[in-house]
C-alpha cells in the first residue's frame, strides 16, 4: 500500500487545485442560491448574486455564516436536497440554544470518509493495521467519521466508542491494536491507566495515535507519545463542514493539510471580517465546494490559526493550518487580558505536570478572580507544605510570565480532577451566570 489514499488529488500541483476550486466555487454558490431560500435571501440582502462569483477571488463578496444562522434555520432551513435524498444526520451540542444538525447524502458521507482515510494514511496507517476507534459513536462525528475512514483504508476496525476504559485496554492488548483514534484527553487517560497497571510503552502494541476534536499542546503530545510509545497525529474538523478529516497532519507534523478539493479556507480578522494575508493569525472560515445536503458558504469556525502554503516534504500540496490555538469564543478575557487555555497547559506541562487541570474564573467586587487547579503527579505528591508552596510559586511565576497577569495556583491530589472520555471541560467561568 502506498503513502497516500488519493495521491493524484493530495499531491496535485497548486495551480491545478486553484483551477479546480475556480470551477467548483461558482457552481456551489449557484447551487445554494437555487436550492436554499435562506442562502438566497442572505445573498440578496448582501447585494450579491451567483453572477458575481466567477472564481475564488470573488469569495470575499459573499456574506458570512455563523452558528446563529444554523440556529435560525434549525432544523431543515439549510437543507439543499429533498429529505428523502439524505441518509444520515450528525449533531453537535452548542453552548447555548439549539443543537447543530448536519445532513448528509450518501455522496457526502463518501467524501467525508475519504477525507478520514487520507488522514489515517498520512499518519502511516495501512490495511495491515488494527484501528481502535475510541471517539464517541452516535451523534458526535468522531466515531462515525474515523470508522468510515478506517474501513476505506482497509484496517481491521474496532468500534469501541468512548468510555469503559478497562474494555479499551483489553481490546488494545488482546487484539494488538496498532492505531488509536480518540480525543487527546482520553488518550492521556488511557495512557495513565495503562501505566498504573504496570504496562511500559514497549509492552503496548499501539504505534499511531490520531487525536483531535479539542485543542492540545505540543507538550501534551510528547507526554502521550511517551506513555503509549506511539507517534501522535493531530486531526481537525467540525460537524458543520462534515466532521473529522477537514484537515490532518502528515509525517512532517508541521501543520494540518486541509482537503482543499472539498473545502476552501480563509483567515479573517475576527473583529472586522476583513480577509487577512497568508501567514497572518486570525479566524478560520470554510466554504464547502461540493457538498450536496448541507453546503456551507463562508462559515466562521471561531477557531484561531494561521495558514501556510509553504512546500511540505511529504509531497502533499494542500494548504496547511496550524493547530488551532483555541477558539475565539474559548478565549478568556481575564482582567482585560486575553488568555487561552492552551497557554496555561504549556506552562503546566513544561513543569512536569500532566494535562489534568481546571481553570476557574469568577468575579468578586467587580474584579476577576483567576485560579488554576492543578493535579500533582503521583511522584510529586507530598504532604510537605514547604515543598508544595515552592511548587506553587514556580507555576505562579511561569503563568505570570506567559500571560502577564497573576493566577492563583492550587495543587490538588493525583486523580482528584474528573477525567474526560470525550472533549475535556477545562474552564469553569462563573462570571457569565
Ligand atoms: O470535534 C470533529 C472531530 C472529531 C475532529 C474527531 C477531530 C476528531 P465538533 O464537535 O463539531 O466536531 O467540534 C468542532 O472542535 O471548531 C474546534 O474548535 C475543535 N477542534 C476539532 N478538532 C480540533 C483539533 C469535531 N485538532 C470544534 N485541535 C472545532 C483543536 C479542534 N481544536
Amino acid at each position: 500500500m502506498g503513502k497516500y489514499f488519493q495521491e493524484e488529488i493530495e499531491c496535485m500541483p497548486v495551480e491545478k487545485i486553484k483551477a479546480l476550486q475556480n470551477e467548483l466555487l461558482p457552481a456551489q454558490v449557484r447551487y445554494v442560491w437555487d436550492n436554499v431560500p435562506y442562502y438566497r435571501q442572505k445573498m440578496q440582502a448582501h447585494g450579491v448574486t451567483p453572477d458575481d462569483i466567477k472564481s475564488i477571488d470573488d469569495l470575499h463578496k459573499l456574506p458570512f455564516m455563523s452558528k446563529a444562522d444554523l440556529r435560525d434555520a434549525y432544523p431543515y432551513g439549510l437543507l439543499a436536497v429533498p429529505l428523502k435524498d439524505c441518509v444520515r444526520i450528525q449533531s453537535t451540542s452548542g453552548t447555548t440554544g439549539k443543537r447543530v444538525v448536519a445532513f448528509y447524502t450518501q455522496g457526502d458521507l463518501d467524501i467525508w470518509e475519504d477525507c478520514c482515510a487520507r488522514a489515517i494514511m498520512a499518519a502511516g496507517g495501512t490495511n495491515e493495521d488494527v484501528c481502535q476507534v475510541s471517539y464517541g459513536y452516535g451523534l458526535f462525528t468522531g466515531g462515525p467519521g474515523l470508522n468510515g475512514g478506517s474501513h476505506k483504508v482497509g484496517c481491521l476496525t474496532i468500534p469501541t466508542s468512548s468510555g469503559n476504559t478497562e474494555r479499551q485496554i483489553m481490546f488494545i492488548m488482546d487484539l494488538s491494536a496498532t492505531i488509536l483514534c480518540c480525543t487527546p484527553s482520553y488518550a492521556a487517560y488511557i495512557g495513565e491507566t495503562l501505566k498504573e497497571k504496570g504496562y511500559k510503552p514497549e509492552d503496548i502494541p499501539l504505534k499511531i495515535g490520531i487525536f483531535g476534536a479539542e485543542a492540545w499542546s505540543e507538550e501534551m503530545r510528547r507526554d502521550i507519545e511517551n506513555t503509549l510509545g506511539i507517534k501522535a497525529y493531530d486531526i481537525y474538523g467540525l460537524t458543520e463542514i462534515s466532521g473529522p478529516g477537514v484537515s490532518f497532519e502528515c509525517s512532517e507534523q508541521r501543520g494540518m493539510h486541509i482537503n482543499e478539493d472539498h473545502f476552501l479556507a480563509e483567515i479573517i480578522d475576527p473583529n472586522t471580517g476583513e480577509v487577512l494575508p497568508e501567514g497572518t493569525q486570525g479566524e478560520l472560515v470554510f466554504t464547502t465546494l461540493d457538498k450536496k445536503a448541507f453546503p456551507m458558504i463562508r462559515y466562521r469556525t471561531r477557531d484561531i490559526c494561521t495558514l501556510t502554503r509553504e512546500k511540505c516534504s511529504c509531497g502533499r500540496t494542500h494548504i496547511r493550518m496550524t493547530k488551532p490555538k483555541g477558539r475565539s469564543d474559548d478565549m478568556l478575557k481575564i482582567r482585560g487580558v486575553n488568555v487561552f487555555p492552551s497557554q496555561i497547559e504549556t506552562v503546566l506541562m513544561n513543569n512536569g505536570y500532566a494535562a489534568n487541570y481546571q481553570i476557574l474564573v469568577g468575579r468578586v467586587n467587580n474584579t476577576d478572580t483567576f485560579e488554576v487547579k492543578v493535579e500533582m503527579t503521583p511522584d510529586m505528591f507530598t504532604d510537605n507544605v514547604g515543598e508544595i508552596q515552592a511548587r506553587r510559586k514556580v507555576l505562579e511565576d511561569g503563568l505570570r510570565s506567559m500571560l502577564g497577569i497573576k493566577a492563583k495556583v492550587t495543587l490538588v491530589a493525583p486523580k482528584s480532577i474528573t477525567r474526560s472520555e470525550g472533549k475535556a471541560v477545562r474552564v469553569i467561568d462563573t462570571r457569565k451566570i
